[in-house]
């Protein structure tokens, strides 16, 4: 509870001193060119090999983990697309990928290239390039290869990664596995026709317009056939769905049973994003996306044998730095071609072996509070929401949050289980009255709001709601926090200081989705 109980806090620089220290290092790489970050290897999951490890360890989207320390970038050099879906427009980002929202930019595989130097060189801890649009990067497989050739042999350290809607995926697997692409992304929403019909209108296939059954037919043939190439050639493949209620919710049930037989390494199910002024299909249809209690509840029933990913932020098909966060307004091709671009491997290794002691010092802070909840029985669970801007901590402040992470708590530790987008409550200064009623209901099923700081109003707002608002561990690694929060809560449990009481409707939870498998 107290925080000078806890371990190797103290020892951990914010960024911008690490960022120092690397500069003061910056002569004596030379010694320490290989074997340098080996011991962070080591604290892979204990059901993965080291191999897959090694791959997934430092790439924020295939590891839960890793996304609150290191960066992807998008680059979109992919227009076309060969097939259509009702939740996408073509004037927006990619919705396999993207949130709604304008390409601010589209690139030549030149252009992206120099804006891949120019993120390395200003984020040392961008450490994935991945294509995703704003169409699909297998319809415009030379602008996309072309693009990975120029980034493989200027920024080697950099790993490549893809994201398709596997029309064409059969027939690029070979130039796939020769550019060393670790990480690929299918879009499967359905491996049944009957449902596919209510996906996609058309697909264009060997110069052909397809449509209705038959076009979701062949779709789903060569997404399967495409996952089933990738993982026999030791490509880690991940699949993204999207959950249509009423359309597929219940059926991605059986997607993941499929997808999970095929060898697939993770499936992201990600909510629909449909409104009007979209121009979508779905959007004009008034169809609408999860709760996101009814996205929990069926990543929840999916969850088994394969991970689940939960920390998808739909990003756009240009986005730049942490997941949830986007810099790319600050690398636009005008601003680019100003920059000094220095890109400097050695800087950027020193950069990413000081993250990753620090990364070690949050493993080792939470396994240590854990070790306080060995024995103790309890089915209580609770969620939590904190503002976070990276790092693993406590480090935002409530009325900055334009996001709340999500765990849940239980005997078993924390566990981070999705995020909440907010409208920032604080605005230049002042507390916005009429957004905090949003703020709350987005954060409504959970007991307490972890916060590095926090005014009296919202405070006194959140404790109306049930919600208690919690800034006592500022600046402290979240998941050692909320363990002890969990620990201290049991405890009052236990000596009846406080009755536990189930929040919102988390407890649609399971039941809705198990019935359906
Ligand atoms: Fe980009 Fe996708 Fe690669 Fe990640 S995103 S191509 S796997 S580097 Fe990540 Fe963004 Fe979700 Fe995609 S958070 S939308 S899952
Ligand atoms: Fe849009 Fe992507 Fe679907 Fe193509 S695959 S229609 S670009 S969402």
């Amino acid at each position: 509870m107290e925080a000078t109980a806890y371990v190797g806090v103290q020892e951990i620089k914010p960024l911008q001193q690490l960022l120092d220290k690397v500069a003061e290092h910056k002569g004596c790489g030379t010694s320490g060119g290989s074997g340098k970050s080996s011991c962070g290897s080591s604290a892979g999951p204990a059901d993965m090999s080291p191999e897959v490890w090694e791959k997934v360890k430092n790439h924020p989207c295939y590891s839960e983990e890793a996304h609150h320390h290191y960066a992807r970038m998008h680059v979109a050099v992919a227009p076309a697309c060969n097939i259509q879906c009702n939740y996408c427009n073509r004037k927006y980002d990619c919705a396999n990928e993207s949130r709604p929202g304008v390409v601010s930019e589209k690139l030549t595989p030149e252009q992206a290239s120099k804006k891949v130097l120019a993120v390395a060189s200003a984020i040392p801890q961008m450490t994935v390039l991945g294509i995703a649009g704003p169409g699909d990067p297998l319809a415009n497989p030379e602008k996309t290869f072309k693009t990975f050739e120029l980034i493989s042999k200027t920024a080697p350290d950099i790993k490549l990664c893809l994201s398709t809607n596997g029309l064409t995926l059969p027939d690029h697997i070979d130039t796939i596995k020769s550019f060393n692409v670790d990480h690929v992304t299918i879009t499967i929403n359905m491996v049944d026709p009957e449902v596919g019909q209510h996906i996609y209108p058309w697909i264009y296939y060997q110069n052909k317009r397809w449509k209705g059954i038959e076009a979701a037919r062949i779709l789903s043939e060569r997404q399967l056939l495409g996952l089933e190439m990738l993982t026999a050639n030791g490509i880690l493949c991940k699949v993204n769905s999207v959950m249509i209620p009423g359309i597929n919710d219940h059926h991605l049930v059986e997607v993941n049973r499929a997808v999970k037989s095929r060898g697939a390494f993770l499936h992201n199910i990600m909510p629909l994003i449909s409104a009007p002024e979209h121009g979508t299909v779905f959007g004009l249809t008034g169809q609408r996306g999860p709760t996101a209690q009814e996205l929990k509840a069926l990543q929840d029933a999916c969850e088994g044998e394969m991970n689940m990913m939960r920390h998808c932020r739909q990003c756009r098909a240009d986005a730049v730095g942490l997941l949830g966060e986007d810099r790319s307004a600050e690398f636009t091709t005008e601003k680019i071609d100003a920059m000094e671009v220095e890109y400097d491997a050695t800087t950027r290794q020193a950069y990413q072996d000081l993250v990753e002691e620090q990364r070690q010092a949050k493993v080792a802070a939470k396994q240590e509070e854990l070790a306080g909840l060995a024995g103790a029985e309890s089915d209580i669970k609770l969620l939590i929401a904190v503002a976070t801007k990276g790092e693993g901590k406590i480090n935002e402040h409530f009325g900055h949050a334009s996001e709340f992470q999500v765990y849940e708590l239980s005997t078993g530790g924390a566990k981070f289980v999705g995020h909440r987008r907010v409208d920032l409550y604080c605005q230049g200064g002042f507390g916005d009255e009429d957004t905090l009623p949003t703020v709350v209901r987005a954060i409504n099923d959970c007991h307490a709001v972890f916060v590095a700081k926090i005014g009296g109003c919202p405070r006194d707002e959140l404790k109306a709601a049930g919600i208690d608002p919690v800034d006592r561990y500022a600046y402290e690694f979240i998941e050692r926090s909320a363990i002890a929060y969990f620990r201290e809560y049991l405890d009052k449990v236990a000596a009846g200081e406080i009755v536990h009481e189930s929040r919102g409707d988390a407890d649609i939870r399971q039941g809705a989705y198990v019935a359906a498998a």
